[in-house]
Formats: structure tokens, sequence, C-alpha cells
């Protein structure tokens, strides 16, 4: 970055003070250019947000992928890991994701790309066998995450401090439980899950909720409800119902899930609170949104 002409020659007494105040106020963004901000925030990536940045189909991260096959990991069943390309941005955060009972990685691969191409390393996983219980589930999305930061191809990629979790049915539920089991995880998003444990008093991490007004196969009353109110009061906690949404809206691609999943990953795995707009005041009740829940301002 060139100096400034009038002040690049000398910096001798009033002016140097000057140049010293100038640089003072303006910190270094001058220095490194439009859009960069490391220096508030060293886990900010990407540049600022809009509605319409976060409801796109991608971000702004062109996305690479690769597979892991079952038989080369213990504790979960394998899965494709998407990341951005490029490597000069430093690392990026990761999350694992479940897909529930009797499915596949097939059943929530959307949200690979969708994630990933905004800045993070998403692995969506298979699990051990399709009929595996939350708690298994739970205990294989953090395997996934073991995985990715000790022994994936991407390794050097992930900042192994700032990982998250989701899971879709019997995977939100496992959410959950991957939460319970390792607090330093920095986020949760469990998409209309289902556990027969209704109580999380053991969270730590920041959870997102999502439950859909048609489900019934895990309806909100029983599961989605009952999970969020049971999370600690004191925790940054969001509970999100998908309007004219079934138990099966989370396995294609929706806006809805999209936007706010990418918001409360950004605000609490990268602390980037260019995202807590999108998040506080919560949304209102809408075509898409039947009701939402949370505490405002976030605490963590
Ligand atoms: O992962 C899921 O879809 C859980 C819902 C379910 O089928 O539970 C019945 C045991
Ligand atoms: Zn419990």
């Amino acid at each position: 970055m060139q100096q400034h002409p009038h002040i690049s020659r000398r910096r001798t007494g009033r002016l140097a003070g000057l140049t010293a105040a100038l640089a003072a106020v303006v910190g270094l963004s001058t220095l490194t250019g439009p859009g960069a901000h490391a220096a508030d925030n060293p886990y900010e990536r990407g540049p600022a947000p809009t509605e319409s940045s976060i409801e796109a189909l991608r971000g702004p991260y062109a996305v690479s992928q690769t597979s892991v096959s079952r038989l080369a990991v213990t504790g979960f069943g394998g899965g494709t890991i998407y990341y951005p390309t490029t490597t000069a941005d430093g690392t990026f955060g990761a999350i694992a994701v479940s897909p529930g009972y009797t499915a596949l990685e097939s059943s929530i691969s959307w949200l690979g790309p969708r994630l990933a191409s905004q800045g993070f390393v998403v692995f969506t996983i298979d699990t051990n066998t399709t009929l595996d219980q939350p708690d298994s589930r739970g205990d294989q999305l953090l395997a996934a995450l073991d995985y990715l930061t000790q022994r994936s191809s991407v390794r050097n990629r992930v900042d192994s401090g700032r990982l998250g979790v989701m899971g879709h049915s019997m995977g939100g539920g496992g959410s959950l439980e991957a939460a319970k089991d390792r607090p330093s995880l920095q986020a949760a998003i469990p998409l209309t899950p289902w556990n027969l444990d209704k109580t999380w008093p053991e969270v730590r991490t920041p959870t997102l909720i999502f439950g859909a007004d048609g489900d019934t196969i895990a309806p909100v009353s029983s599961h989605a409800e009952p999970f969020y109110s049971n999370l600690p009061s004191s925790l940054d906690r969001a509970y999100l119902e998908l309007n004219n949404a079934t138990h099966f809206t989370p396995n294609s691609s929706n806006t809805t899930i999209a936007k706010y999943s990418i918001s409360w990953l950004k605000r609490f795995i990268d602390n980037d609170t260019r995202y807590e707009q999108f998040l506080c005041p919560l949304p209102r009740p809408s075509l898409t949104i039947e009701e939402s829940r949370g505490n405002c301002p976030h605490t963590s």
C-alpha cells in the first residue's frame, strides 16, 4: 500500500505527531486494503454480509470437496468435506453435520456447499449404521470433528478451536448430545431434532434449534420446543419454527434454514458481530417463520 505522497518523505516535529494521530484513528485499515478488519476480529472471514448475501445459493468463497471413505475412519461412517478452495484467508471454523434415522449423508448434503461457500469447512457425514440413536450420533459428530482437525487432508485449513455441530432429526438430537459432551463447541444447530431426552441443562454451547410446524415425526411440542426451553436460560439460544414445513424440510435446500444457520455459525464460531443484525431482534412471524424465541442481545 502506497503512503500518502505529502507525508511520506519526512516525519518530524508537528507533522510526525499528526501522522501518528491519524494512523491511530484509522488503525491499519488503510494499510491492509478494503474489507480487511483482521485487527478487530482475527476470526472474521469474507465481506460484510447483506440480507441477499446470506440468502444466496452460494456465498463468496469457491468451494472444493473431498470424499472420506468409511473404511478410512473409525467412530463414524465417513462423508464429504466441503471447504473454501483458497488458502489466502488463513484457517476457517468447521462443523460436522449428521443425517437422521435411516438416512444417508445425501439427505443433508445441500448444507455442505451452501455453508462452506460462506467460509466454513463443512463435514457432512454418514453414521456407522443408519439406525444409530442420538447419543451415538453425538459421539460420531465429535469423532468426525476429531478426524477433520487431526487427520484429514484439510486439517491445516481448520481452526481446531472453532468447531460446531448440526444434524437432522436424530442427528439434531445428536447435536445436543455432542454439545453436552464437549462444551468447547462454539455452536450447535439441531434441525427438526428428535430425542427421548428432553432436558439439556448441561449445554454451554450457543444453540439454534429449528422446528417445523407440521412435523408429525418429531412434533415440536414434544421435541424442539422442550429442548429449547430446557437449555439454560443464561445460554445464548434461539428457537425458529419453520412455517408450512414438515419433518423433512431440512432435507432439501431451504433459504430460511441457510440464512439463520449462516448467521448463527458466523456469530458464534467466528465471533462475527456483523451477523448479529440478522439474529437480533428475532425474526418476526412470516410466510416462512411460524414462531421465534431467543435471548437478545446475545451475551457471549
Ligand atoms: O431421525 C429421525 O428422523 C427421528 C425420527 C424417528 O423416526 O424416530 C422414530 C424412532
Ligand atoms: Zn438431559
